[in-house]
């Protein structure tokens, strides 16, 4: 049966692992346990780095609001996309990558046949209803043999999972609070995107649904 058959907040089987493809896992509900330090942490790197609305090459603003924690993080304006050591909004270095987000990153690659993750970036994403991010494919990175870990927390979204082709139709994954996404290998460079936020409440975000996007950069 298509997920999309099923309501966004309907429980799904914690320690659940759900394929996306060859080399790319959803386990299920891997985060929740850490999800109240977790947000703590983000609103921590949002008072030294605070989220903003960036502007792709394009020159269109992006729905999302984003920052980032760890040595590098991902920024987008007219120029490009690229890593930076330092946040252009302030000038100062991005906020360490806390603990618990670089093992939580780390553990999770390892139960999903990646032994040798070494993220270095966090990106940090922020939605609130209505926000959407369009299909892409993550390839500013340096080295594709290194994975990403994605974790989800709030409100409930549905992902969108391509194929290697941007024409390729996306399948529709609901990924819930807790929900941690993996993949790398031959699913590196699949597109994928977030559709529009729907409305709700979420006892810990509010109206909100946070992402944390962990890679290695350089
Ligand atoms: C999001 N995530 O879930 C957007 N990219 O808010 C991504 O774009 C993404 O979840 C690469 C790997 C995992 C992701
Ligand atoms: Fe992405």
């Amino acid at each position: 049966m298509p997920s999309e058959l099923f309501p966004l907040d309907a429980p799904q089987t914690p320690g659940a692992r759900e394929t996306l493809g060859v080399q790319a896992v959803v386990l299920r509900g891997r985060a929740a346990h850490h999800a109240p330090d977790l947000i703590a942490a983000i609103a921590e790197i949002d008072a030294r780095a605070p989220f903003r609305h960036m502007a792709t090459p394009s020159g269109k603003q992006m729905s999302v609001a984003m920052t980032n924690c760890g040595a590098r993080g991902w920024t987008t304006d007219r120029r490009g996309y690229r890593y930076d050591p330092t946040d252009p909004l302030t000038g100062r270095t991005w906020p360490a990558m806390p603990d618990l987000f670089q093992t939580l990153a780390r553990e999770a690659a390892v139960g999903a046949g990646f032994p040798d993750f070494q993220p270095d970036a966090c990106l940090i994403n922020r939605y609130i209803p209505g926000a959407r991010m369009a299909l892409h494919q993550d390839k500013d990175e340096i080295d594709f043999t290194q994975p990403i870990v994605s974790v989800s927390l709030g409100l409930p979204a549905i992902f969108l999972w391509g194929g290697q082709a941007r024409a390729d139709r996306p399948r529709r994954v609901p990924l819930l609070h807790g929900d941690v996404v993996v993949w790398g290998g031959a699913d590196r460079l699949v597109f994928h995107g977030v559709h529009a936020l729907g409305e709700g409440e979420h006892p810990l975000t509010g109206a909100v649904r946070y992402n944390l996007t962990f890679r290695r950069a350089l």
